[in-house]
């Protein structure tokens, strides 16, 4: 990460900075971040524990340039998976300027929120917290307005809370001008037009894995981890595989489960799921790298991978 410093940003007033969203699972985190940004760098899914790293989107305006952390859901871990995503999640409290405390509109305010809060004051005392009251689209004005209390309470006279809907758009300008407000003066981070710096195969594995996480039972999203093996330019031979290719690039992922018994569920009858998350994935991929792919998705089983440590590293955590 270099400090361009050449950036016209070095005009007086300009200000960046690192703001990072923090709530439980499934509460809005990764479309913010998303809407932010501008373009999709985190996949987002209607399951608890959808991101399992911690991205960073960078959010380019003439005044200001904001670094968006979006972190995994906060929850009690019952894993050894869910164990080094808290511990992920809280060397990012200590790094950044800014906590954005993230409630949707419609859910009551709980002991998981009250939870998620020592955990943020433990690791980052000093550090301003927003809150951002979410999904203000999903509920009533009155609602919205009952949670804007709600949340001021629990945070205190010291936190301002901001309504904002990652769906509709509404509230996504001032969200981002009140981050801006809050940086300190300083230059551009990354050069203009870098919106994510997540390599391009970390990209890849998390479409994949939200193409397969849609429609699937409770319990298989959290067994589910993607890794792309191999990538085939055109005319190249894959080292590997052996395959060969004369007229696309050729992406070879895999699809880990935790059981026997899940590699059915994602294959479906017939084959006719994995043929459907393959289609929406490789669309995304398309949409991702602007050139046309040929993709290759393969389910193994590496038993209870979530409890061990040495499968967790080889898959990237
Ligand atoms: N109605 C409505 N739904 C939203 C909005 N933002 C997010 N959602 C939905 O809420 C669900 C969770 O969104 P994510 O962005 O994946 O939530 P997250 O906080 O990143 O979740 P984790 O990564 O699991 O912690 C998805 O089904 C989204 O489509 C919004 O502004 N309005
Ligand atoms: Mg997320």
């Amino acid at each position: 990460m270099g400090v361009d410093t050449d950036h016209d940003g070095g005009a007086a007033g300009f200000r960046s900075g690192f703001v990072c969203f923090v709530g439980r699972p499934n509460t809005g985190k990764s479309t913010l971040t998303n809407a932010l940004v501008g373009q999709k760098i985190a996949i987002t899914s209607n399951r608890p524990q959808t991101t399992r790293h911690v991205v960073r989107g960078i959010v380019h305006r003439p005044d200001a340039q904001l670094v968006v952390v979006d972190t995994p859901g906060l929850h009690r871990p019952r894993t050894l998976l869910g164990e080094r995503l808290n511990d992920l999640v809280h060397e990012t409290y200590a790094e950044v300027d800014l906590i954005g405390f993230c409630v949707p509109a419609g859910d009551k305010i709980g002991p998981g929120d009250r939870w998620i809060l020592e955990q943020v004051r433990r690791s980052a005392p000093r550090t301003e917290i927003l809150g951002i009251v979410t999904k203000i689209d999903a509920v009533g004005k009155a609602k919205v307005a009952e949670q804007l209390l709600a949340l001021s309470e629990l945070l205190g006279p010291e936190s301002d809370v901001v309504p904002v809907s990652a769906q509709s758009g509404e509230q996504i300008e001032v969200l981002a001008d009140v981050l801006t407000g809050k940086m300190e003066p300083g230059p551009a981070f990354y050069p203009d037009g870098e919106i994510t710096d997540e390599p391009e195969t970390t990209l890849m594995a998390e479409l994949i894995r939200e193409a397969a996480l849609e429609g699937v039972r409770e319990e298989l999203p959290h067994s589910l981890a993607v890794v792309i093996e191999e990538i085939v330019e055109p005319g190249e031979t894959a080292g590997a595989s052996g395959a060969g290719s004369e007229d696309l690039l050729e992406v070879y992922a895999v699809m880990y489960v935790e059981r026997e018994s899940q590699k059915g569920i994602v294959i479906g009858r017939g084959g006719t799921r994995l043929r459907n998350v393959r289609r929406n994935a490789r669309k995304q991929i398309e949409a991702l790298l602007g050139t046309p792919i040929r993709l290759h998705l393969h389910v193994k089983v590496a038993k209870d991978w979530q409890r061990d440590p040495k499968k967790l590293s080889r898959l990237g955590f």
